[in-house]
């Protein structure tokens, strides 16, 4: 791949206004979905020889495949054989065995927590951190950021991409970056309310708990704070949780896309009209595909997203799949930008639980629950076998209103929710309410599962 010797982030070589000009021209500059789509085909031919060349990992599976590099001339070309990286592949070449530069060229790593056993390591060059600096850059810019806000990253900063993500995108564009990491909840407020704090980047459901806090803590929203904007995501969310952030936080919520493997945040986010997430298809070939065959999906509909680097140069991956479900639309958007968008992520396929044999997203039962009055977004699902059969319970937290209602009126309220619940996701579930502050709030994404049939 081609190396720039210019790894620094130029921006006292320009003025802010043409920073911000240069950024969004690179994001508009092709014409047709043809001609970025031979502009992706060019990246994907010159990334094939690169891998091949480079990765002992993607020569092997080359050669398996009987694949010869100089005959992949598109996608198109790789969907024929079920060639696919997988999560398990970058587990099993633990901590950097699919490395595509020397490792003294290398300027950081991220990781994942490892909370299912080895952290999934990633890699950056200096090249990679600029590109994802863009990314970032470009997507609040398309959010409606500008160099005039302050923004504030309350994002975990540290392995984590989404902390160091969002902080080198803001400083690129100019903004005032308030590098607040998550939690320290009164701290945050604090800083948001004292230093004027214009977009939050947060997860979602952290959003909602800061809101939470301020109400109860005395912060006034309206009166004391400047808030217009959020750039939520990490983390499945709702259209009714964005209803709730939106009215509580006083702002105007963009969903983000990321993951670590592709940089991090800054994959996808939503344009002002709000109708799916533009892909930055310039450095990512998305594809969606059915999880159980791999093969690809029809247009419009519903399946796993699968990724190819076009970029990258540390850690390039082809056709990575990434669990997450959603769906892909590419007719032009009303904003003007042709890049293709993803619908809202339902939730990831291993996120997904079979409740007698019918799938649950957490997000099915999260868009059920913010429409109806009386009910918080803070909620979980605890899935458990007591005999032959799967038992699913809905535990959600009242409002601090509604927590005061007599007991009729809540046994009342609860069978509604059985009832809309069992509507929309054609199974039984059984709901308990809960007293505020009763679920355990988190910085970052939030716990919605607890499935208690793998401990029997
Ligand atoms: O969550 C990167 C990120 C940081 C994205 C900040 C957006 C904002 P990982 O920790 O590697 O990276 O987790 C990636 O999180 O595969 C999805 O399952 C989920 N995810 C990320 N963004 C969204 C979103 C970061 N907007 C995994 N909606 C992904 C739903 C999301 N799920």
């Amino acid at each position: 791949m081609p190396r720039t010797n210019n790894t620094v982030m130029c921006i006292g070589f320009y003025s802010r206004g043409s920073m911000e000009a240069r950024i969004l021209a690179k994001a508009k500059r092709f014409r047709s979905r043809a001609e970025l789509q031979e502009h992706q085909s060019k990246l994907l031919r010159r990334l094939v020889r690169y891998v091949y060349d480079r990765v002992p990992f993607y020569k092997k599976k080359f050669n398996e495949q009987g694949l010869k590099p100089d005959n992949v001339k598109s996608i198109q070309d790789l969907q024929r054989t079920k060639f696919f990286t997988v999560k398990d592949d970058l587990r099993r070449n633990y901590p950097l065995g699919m490395l595509a530069v020397p490792f003294e060229e290398v300027v950081r790593v991220h990781a994942s927590s490892g909370t299912t056993g080895l952290p999934t390591v990633v890699a950056y060059n200096a090249k990679d951190i600029e590109t994802w600096a863009e990314l970032d850059a470009r997507c609040l810019l398309v959010a409606g950021a500008s160099s005039r806000d302050v923004v504030q990253v309350s994002y975990g900063y540290g392995l984590f991409t989404g902390g160091l993500g969002l902080h080198y995108g803001a400083e690129l564009i100019g903004a005032k970056v308030i590098p607040a990491s998550a939690g320290n909840t009164q701290r945050q407020l604090t800083l948001m309310r004292d230093l004027g704090t214009t977009v939050l980047c947060c997860t979602p459901s952290y959003a909602l708990y800061l809101a939470e806090y301020a109400r109860d803590h005395g912060f006034d929203l309206e009166r004391d704070f400047r808030l217009r904007l959020g750039i939520f995501g990490a983390e499945p969310w709702s259209e009714g949780l964005r209803r709730q952030v939106e009215e509580n936080l006083k702002l105007r919520a963009h969903d983000i896309y990321g993951m670590s493997e592709l940089y991090g945040p800054g994959v996808a986010i939503e344009c002002p009209e709000r109708c799916g997430l533009h892909v930055w298809e310039d450095h990512f070939l998305v594809e969606v595909i059915d999880p159980k065959t791999g093969e690809p999906v029809e247009p419009g509909e519903e399946g796993e997203l699968v990724f190819t680097t076009l970029t990258k140069e540390a850690l390039p991956l082809i056709r990575y799949r990434s669990r997450d479900v959603s769906m892909l639309e590419v007719d032009p958007c009303s904003c003007g930008l042709i890049h293709a968008r993803i619908m809202r992520i339902r939730g990831r396929t291993d996120d997904m639980i079979k409740v007698r044999g019918v799938a649950v997203f957490p997000s099915q039962v999260e868009e059920v629950l913010s429409r109806i009055d009386g009910l918080t977004p803070n909620y979980q699902l605890v899935v458990d076998r007591p005999g032959a059969l799967d038992r699913l319970l809905v535990r959600v937290e009242l409002s601090p209103r509604a927590a005061t209602d007599v007991l009729t009126r809540l046994v009342i309220l609860q069978r509604r929710v059985e009832e809309e619940l069992r509507e929309a996701l054609g199974v039984a579930a059984s709901v308990e309410l809960l007293e505020p502050g009763a679920i355990p709030r988190s910085e970052g994404k939030a716990k919605r599962i607890v499935d208690l049939r793998s401990l029997r």
